[in-house]
């Protein structure tokens, strides 16, 4: 989705706001240029917002020189996440609320928990976890609903020094199974169901699935979170409800060196399977803590709500490891945003007095198809300020969200960054960077955005450019290798452009400097705000009996942002139908998950290939965008009828 440069209207924050903003427009000029020109001085002091267990005194160590890509910060520093995010709390506010959990169903009651419960239950949760067999540097996978047990089993496993990865509580047993094989996980920790919106997912049986494809020494524990009846599997599940009653209270922290793993969580790339993003502990939580202080300007006291599932890396940075660090008060919400009705978030905010709303764009404009009145029978006075992130946000959400939820008088912090960053890398702070609808504004501290050239691969130093985003220099946060495979990492971010980390996003930078993402430019697609590898769901639909080939491309979709367009070529003899079409959808949503359910199926009796066999995905996406009357050069094609075919047959005449 393109950002048009009309919209290049400033909207600067109240007078009132800047005064007690931790960030002021100059303060970020001078902060910024002084991380910049001085990255060692500027970590070096900054890496102290964290408690050390022995202080670092080297601060950076990094290199993007191809084939010998090395990313190392405060590196001979050890520390405990899991102590910094509860223990060092205590003394001034154990009994302040670390977590508001808000279930599925309104009618349930919301739980408060404060930080003394919330050493209590982590510390459970870690000599369950000990009891099981789980030793520093084991993997633990973690497949559990939008409950408070999801924060307590990150944060025990980061006590213990295991490593943590999530999967989002919507993908399938196969993807489940695969994610369990790819770490060699010890064990799994789920739940009996996952409610939400009124409806339940059976994780527990799901797991059961999954764990027939896994070795047999994987062990799984299971939160009681509906009581629904679930199958058991003697010495191989343990009931966490009934052991967290024996469990002793206390778990000394471990020592962890700062560049040991922190968590894998996998994310979907332009080719082949999903990559085990990794994260070490103490750059990784120095960058997300300080972010969310600054890009929310978070103040203590304040209520902060991400509505985001923790199965995804928003919710890793800004649930549980940002905020907690800063000893902020953190809303979890089991639920979605229309159930029962368009007005639950507004209701949540409401009753919970949230003062730090974040959320993704898809999500604004599914609820402004509600209109204005689910919004406004709801105080929303103590909003300070609003978020996204994502996948670009258009004018016309921003405008919505900013008139009807922010009055008009909230800033709104358009967030660009990824899996692999960790934190923020583009966002306004919003006492200090007026913001323009689209634009995700300018760069964090540290950070050193450039464009580039996609064909000569040279930087773009004028103001105004437009090409690639790639960063010029590391930051803590960042990713410091794909799990299992370092050779992986280097290909995919250091090798289209060398001595650069390549994004993956188009981006265009405006004369006043500001970035507006133009969206990916590679075989990613951008769902709902969830990263989809278009071969991914190609995989899942050829592994049907009943199809030949298959090439999905991405479209505009009014809510989605992107929609799921796939090309099918049946096997020979196969008529198609529409209840093959409904079986192909249900086929990938068992394959991987709902998040991946293709919106529109396209029977094509051959697909444009090149002579040498290449799949031309330009003109699929061309016809998929219902712009067919700019398909570019087709004589490379080996047959130019097909073309002719797909465009008279194609589903989106929109
Ligand atoms: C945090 C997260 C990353 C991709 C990224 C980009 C898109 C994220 C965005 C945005 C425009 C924003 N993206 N935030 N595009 N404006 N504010 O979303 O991580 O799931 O890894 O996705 O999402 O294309 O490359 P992840």
């Amino acid at each position: 989705m393109t950002n048009p440069t009309s919209t290049d209207t400033l909207y600067a924050p109240s007078a009132a706001f800047v005064a007690n903003a931790h960030v002021t427009a100059e303060q970020y000029k001078a902060m910024y240029a002084e991380s910049v020109s001085n990255p060692e001085g500027f970590w070096a002091e900054h890496g102290k917002r964290i408690d050390w267990i022995k202080p670092y005194t080297k601060v950076k160590n990094t290199s993007f020189a191809p084939g010998a890509v090395d990313i190392k910060w405060f590196e001979d520093g050890t520390l405990n996440v899991s102590a910094n995010c509860i223990d060092r709390h205590l003394a001034t506010r154990g009994d302040q609320t670390a977590i508001i959990w808000e279930p599925d169903d309104p009618k349930d009651e919301a739980q408060h928990i404060t930080y003394s419960e919330l050493h209590r239950r982590t510390c459970r949760m870690a000599n369950i976890l000990e009891g099981m067999g789980v030793r520093k540097g084991d993997r633990v996978v973690i497949y559990l609903p939008m409950i408070p047990e999801a924060a307590y089993a990150m944060l025990a496993c980061a006590r213990i020094g295991a490593v943590h990865s999530i999967v989002f509580a919507g993908f399938s047993p196969d993807a489940l199974g695969a994610r369990i094989n790819g770490c060699d996980a010890k064990v799994v920790i789920t739940a009996d169901h996952a409610p939400r919106g009124g409806r339940k997912t059976p994780l527990k049986s799901n797991t059961d699935a999954a764990l027939l494809h896994c070795k047999d020494s994987v062990k799984c524990l299971v939160v009681r979170r509906t009581g629904d009846q679930i199958t058991w599997a003697e010495g191989r599940d343990y009931d966490y409800n009934e052991l967290a009653l024996e469990a002793d209270d206390y778990c000394a922290p471990a020592e962890i060196a700062a560049e040991d793993p922190l968590f894998i969580l996998y994310t979907s790339g332009s080719t082949g399977q999903p990559k085990g993003v990794v994260h070490t502990s103490g750059g990784y939580l120095v960058y997300a803590s300080m972010t969310h202080q600054y890009t929310f300007d978070y103040h203590d006291g304040d209520i902060f709500w991400c509505t985001a599932d923790v199965g995804w890396v928003t919710g890793h940075s800004y649930i549980v490891y940002g905020p907690l660090a800063n000893g902020a008060t953190t809303l979890m919400f089991e639920g979605v945003p229309t159930w029962p009705d368009a007005g639950r978030f507004w209701a949540v905010c409401e009753k919970h007095k949230v003062n730090q709303f974040y959320t993704a764009p898809t999500a604004i404009r599914a609820l402004m198809a509600h209109g204005t009145d689910p919004v406004t029978k709801y105080d929303l006075s103590t909003i300070k300020v609003l978020g996204t992130v994502g996948e670009p946000i258009n004018p016309e959400a921003w405008n919505w969200y900013n008139d009807v939820v922010g009055k008009g008088e909230r800033p709104i912090v358009d967030t660009w960054w990824q899996t692999e960053t960790g934190g923020h890398l583009l966002t306004p702070l919003p006492g200090a960077i007026p913001t323009k609808p689209g634009s995700a504004t300018l760069p964090f501290f540290g950070v050193q955005p450039v464009i580039l050239d996609p064909q000569t691969g040279a930087e773009i130093t004028t103001t105004a450019a437009e090409g690639v985003l790639c960063l010029k220099d590391s930051w803590p946060g960042q990713m410091r290798t794909v799990y299992g495979d370092h050779e992986r990492f280097e290909k995919t971010y250091f090798s289209d452009y060398k001595n650069y980390y390549f994004s993956g996003d188009g981006c265009r930078r405006d004369a006043d400097g500001y970035y507006w993402i133009t969206g990916r430019v590679d075989d990613v697609i951008n769902v709902s705000g969830h990263r989809m590898g278009t071969a991914e769901v190609e995989s899942a639909l050829v592994a049907h009996v009943n199809v030949a080939e298959a090439a999905v491309v991405g479209y505009p979709h009014a809510i989605k942002g992107q929609g799921i367009y796939a090309y099918v070529t049946l096997m020979n003899g196969v008529e198609p139908s529409e209840e093959l079409r409904k079986e192909l959808v249900k086929w990938v949503r068992t394959e991987i998950g709902p998040i991946a359910s293709p919106d529109l199926i396209q029977w094509a009796p051959g697909l444009p290939k090149t002579r040498s066999g290449k799949i031309m995905r330009r003109i699929l996406r061309k016809i998929a965008e219902n712009d067919y009357g700019a398909l570019g050069d087709t004589s490379t094609l080996a047959d130019p009828s097909v073309v002719d075919n797909l465009i008279e047959n194609r589903m989106n005449r929109g």
